[in-house]
């Protein structure tokens, strides 16, 4: 059920792009605009993003708000073969829920 329940609102999200940019822009990106995302934020372009790099995917807005420990947590998330970096790989792949 759960699992409809978020097919739905992420088609809404989908559906309806500006609605998703309203009230501070959350962040629905086209798969283009993420590409972009991930060779901007690529520093040194090796392919994968460290933390420092990560962090500048992040709406600048957030950037701020984003402490060590927060960028940590978003790291060990994407981070799925736990080698320190997001490969372009890992940061296309949909997030997952931290595990509990
Ligand atoms: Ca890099």
């Amino acid at each position: 059920m759960t699992k409809y329940l978020l097919l739905a609102a992420t088609a809404i999200a989908l559906a309806s792009p500006a609605l998703a940019q309203q009230g501070g822009g959350r962040m629905q990106q086209t798969p283009e605009e993420r590409a972009a995302a991930f060779v901007k934020a690529d520093a040194n372009k090796d392919g994968k993003l460290d933390k420092a790099e990560l962090k500048m995917t992040l709406p600048e807005q957030f950037r701020d708000q984003v402490d060590d420990e927060r960028l940590g947590q978003m790291m060990a998330r994407r981070d799925a073969d736990k080698d320190g970096f997001i490969s372009k790989a890992e940061y296309d792949a949909p997030m997952q829920r931290p595990a509990q």
